[in-house]
């Protein structure tokens, strides 16, 4: 069987690369629709030997749909997600918009598949990125020994804001690199050669909704709302791939040689710990343009008797956003072989 799938935010950094995916993945597609504002309506766009002309998503008709790929940010989701499912599509929903809802699953696919089986309201969630590769690395250990807590320093790379974050970043680079004054425009700072301890929007506890996704998407996805974690997101000047420096500490103690084992074998994660130069992965080097969650230096914390330490690296754009919400497609159209 083949199925009629709409991408939702068609021309946006993480739409491109959920078409890539599709077509790298041979998903079984027989109508593919681009949607995005009207801003774009028109522009063409090559899918394989198909050239497909981005349509306006206010005058869309969403029936016949099978499968939609939302990721044009959470007002749009949350007011076109509801319709397509209505209209009697699947929506996989990359936005924040129905993370937390109850009756939403929210899904990485080697972790808790069998959620997504459950969507009463016809929508899943995909994860937010951050938390998307934390978990890849983390549920094959708390399954194994429980985790009790999490502390994370997350490296965010800027494509996680957006396209115009990937320009600003280049532009502000070779402004600089020619002595010419820079703007910021996206971010409230200069990214060029800096690091901000910022992402998302400030909450009233201090901490910032980047931050807070860390910790209600970690307890929604390990099913476990004891897991306390306290989280610092800051964005630096990389342009594909989110690092993650994370610290657990767990119920039971598991030596670094047992979670390195146990990390070998879990689904979508890479171990490249050697100990040695350049012997761990970073954004550049190993994630940009790749699917697995990479970790590396895994470590026993010796300020604490059942700590671990571990540095955890993912292309935010593939893993973190748009090759889960195609595996998520996949799991939907596995249903219905
Ligand atoms: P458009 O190109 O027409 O603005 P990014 O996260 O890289 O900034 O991309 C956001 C994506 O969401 C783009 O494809 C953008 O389309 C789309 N988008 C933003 N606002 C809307 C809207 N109101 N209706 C439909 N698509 C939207
Ligand atoms: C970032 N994680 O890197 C964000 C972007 O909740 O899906 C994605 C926001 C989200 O800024």
């Amino acid at each position: 069987a083949r199925f009629n799938v709409a991408i939702v935010g068609a021309t946006g950094a993480v739409g491109e690369t959920l078409l890539s995916i599709l077509a790298e993945r041979d998903f079984p597609v027989a109508d593919l629709v681009l949607l995005a504002s009207a801003r774009s309506a028109g522009e063409k766009v090559r899918y394989g030997s198909r050239e497909l002309v981005v349509q306006d998503l206010e005058t869309f008709d969403p029936a016949g749909i099978d499968v939609a790929l939302f990721s044009a940010g959470g007002s749009v989701s949350k007011a076109y997600a509801p319709k397509f499912a209505a209209a009697g599509a699947v929506v996989i929903d990359n936005s924040s918009a129905f993370r937390g809802d109850a009756d939403v699953p929210l899904v990485v696919s080697e972790v808790n598949p069998e959620a997504a089986r459950v969507r009463p309201r016809g929508i899943i969630a995909n994860p937010n990125c951050s938390t998307m590769q934390l978990m890849a690395v983390l549920a094959p250990i708390h399954r194994s020994v429980g985790i009790e807590r999490i502390n994370i320093a997350t490296y965010q790379s800027v494509s996680g804001t957006g396209r115009r974050a990937l320009e600003e970043l280049g532009k502000q680079t070779a402004a600089l690199l020619s002595f010419q004054e820079v703007e910021s425009e996206v971010y409230p700072v200069q990214i060029a050669f800096n690091v901000i301890p910022h992402g998302g929007d400030f909450t009233e506890n201090g901490y910032t909704t980047e931050e807070m996704k860390l910790v209600h998407e970690t307890r929604k996805i390990l099913g476990d709302d004891g897991i306390m974690v306290n989280a610092t997101v800051a964005r630096v000047p990389v342009f594909y791939g989110h690092s993650e420096a994370v610290h657990i500490e767990t119920r039971a103690k598991i030596t670094a040689a047992e979670a390195r084992a146990l990390l070998e074998q879990a689904p979508g994660v890479e171990v490249v710990d050697s100990r040695a130069d350049g012997g761990y992965p970073t954004a550049v080097t190993h994630a940009s343009g790749k699917d697995p969650v990479y970790v590396g230096r895994i470590r026993e914390d010796i300020s604490h008797p059942r700590g671990l330490d571990l540095w955890v690296v993912a292309d935010n754009i593939r893993k973190g956003a748009a090759l889960n919400a195609v595996q998520l497609a996949e799991l939907v159209v596995a249903e219905r072989a």
